[in-house]
């Protein structure tokens, strides 16, 4: 049922400010069941081949750097409307912008820095699951 499972990561900033605790809370209560995870850092090449998408974009050098500074929790959840309601549950890619009560806006520092990631479609939720996780670690 990989249209009712998106992907994330607890990014390099809020592992680094101790809210891997906090933010998982968030998920679990904002009903999202955790069917993988684990604790684990990207290589510059892995972190640059996930973001191959923004390899043309002014940022990626900066995003690679910052994604393959430290450790992540990457995570596979699964929700109706997986995909759509994490997005509103991590608010906007923009921490400033992002609404009161969202993941970003009580932990992202900046719009680089930006304490999650959340897939933006079923299609890429399945693929970015896949570059974490083999089925075997998927439950
Ligand atoms: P999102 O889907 O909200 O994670 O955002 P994007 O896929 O547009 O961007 C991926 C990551 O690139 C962001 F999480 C942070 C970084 N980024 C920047 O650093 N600057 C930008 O202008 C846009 C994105």
């Amino acid at each position: 049922m990989s249209g009712n499972r998106t992907f994330t990561m607890i990014k390099p900033d809020a592992v680094a400010a101790g809210h891997i605790g906090a933010i998982l809370a968030h998920i679990n209560k904002a009903g999202f069941r955790i069917v993988a995870m684990k604790l684990t850092q990207l290589s510059k090449e892995k972190a640059g081949e996930f973001y191959a998408v923004h390899k043309e974009r002014p940022f990626y050098g900066e995003l690679v750097d910052f994604m393959s500074s430290g450790p992540i929790v990457a995570a596979i959840l699964e929700k109706d409307n997986a995909v759509a309601d994490f997005r509103t549950t991590i608010g906007a890619t923009d921490p400033a912008k992002a609404e009161a009560g969202t993941i970003r806006a009580l932990y992202a520092k900046n719009m680089g820095e930006n304490a999650v990631h959340g897939s933006d479609s079923d299609e890429n939720a399945a693929i970015e699951g896949s570059f974490h996780f083999a089925g075997v670690e998927t439950f």
